[in-house]
């Protein structure tokens, strides 16, 4: 479970790292379920473009389609660790999303905090990011400015990387800063990784991540989780994939697309 230094670390910073949380038994699974979606990805696949060679693979929703995706998601320690890490004592999950780096793929991600690509609202929501693979800087390990997410803004959603398609400006998101222009003004934590370690962070915290420089895959899969407070946002800026005509603004997010996969 969640030392309390870790939760500490994770309301100040806005992001951990749960060195392996995740065991070898479901990175076998995941292994094989991310090749069948390379070879295969559903509705929600969106291929980034990339110069020069790689491939980065980005797709949403996999476990809708996927077993082992869906076994991972519901019955891995994540629901437990979100209800620990929110402070809650019922989780829903929310959606998943893989990010498929290959060796060589000059894509970095773009900063970027999540909730404002989602429509929804909630205070209690959050990600875990498993690493498949060892993933340092110069792979493309995830980097997250410290505290923001208690800054309380919401930043503008774009591609996370060339080739993606724009998003809707919505008048009450931001800019987001040019942070690597003024990376002395900010304080960051990241971490390299083993494949089995995991990085919990808030749907606000601010993180972004270079290209993969190496020779190694970096194959990274997020879970989303939120706790019982999450409502439907209807306005512009959020994911298309993630929109659902069945609710409507405000109202509280039910339905077998979000299962509760938590009740303490
Ligand atoms: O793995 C990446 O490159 C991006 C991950 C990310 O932004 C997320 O999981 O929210």
């Amino acid at each position: 479970m969640i030392s309390d230094t870790q939760r500490d670390a994770y309301l100040r910073d806005g992001a951990i790292r749960l060195p392996g949380a995740i065991d070898a038994g479901w990175l076998e699974r995941l292994a094989d379920a991310i090749e069948r979606d390379i070879e295969s990805p559903g509705p929600c696949f969106h291929g980034y473009e990339v110069d020069g060679g790689g491939r980065f693979h980005g797709n949403m929703r996999v476990w809708e389609h996927d077993p082992d995706f869906s076994a991972y998601c519901r019955e891995s320690p994540l629901p437990a660790l979100a209800a620990n890490l929110l402070g809650v004592d019922r989780v829903q999950l929310y959606y998943d999303q893989l990010f498929v780096k290959e060796a060589g793929t000059d894509a970095p991600t773009r900063w970027h905090n999540d909730l404002p690509y989602w429509p929804v609202r909630s205070k209690h929501i959050m990600s875990f990011w498993v690493a498949l693979d060892r993933v340092t800087a110069e792979s493309g390990a995830l980097e997250f400015v410290c505290g923001s997410h208690r800054w309380g803004t919401y930043f503008q959603p774009e591609p996370f990387a060339k080739g993606g398609t724009p998003y809707e400006r919505n008048p009450e998101y931001v800019p987001i800063p040019d942070i690597d222009a003024n990376r002395k003004e900010y304080q960051f934590v990241g971490w390299d990784l083993d494949p089995g370690d995991v990085l919990a962070f808030d749907a606000m915290t601010v993180h972004g991540g270079p290209a993969n420089r190496s020779a190694v895959r970096r194959r990274g899969y997020t879970v989303r989780y939120a706790g019982p407070d999450m409502t439907y946002y209807e306005g512009p800026g959020t994911s298309p994939f993630l929109h659902d005509p069945t609710l409507s603004h405000g109202q509280p997010i039910v339905g077998p697309r979000y299962p509760v996969v938590f009740e303490g």
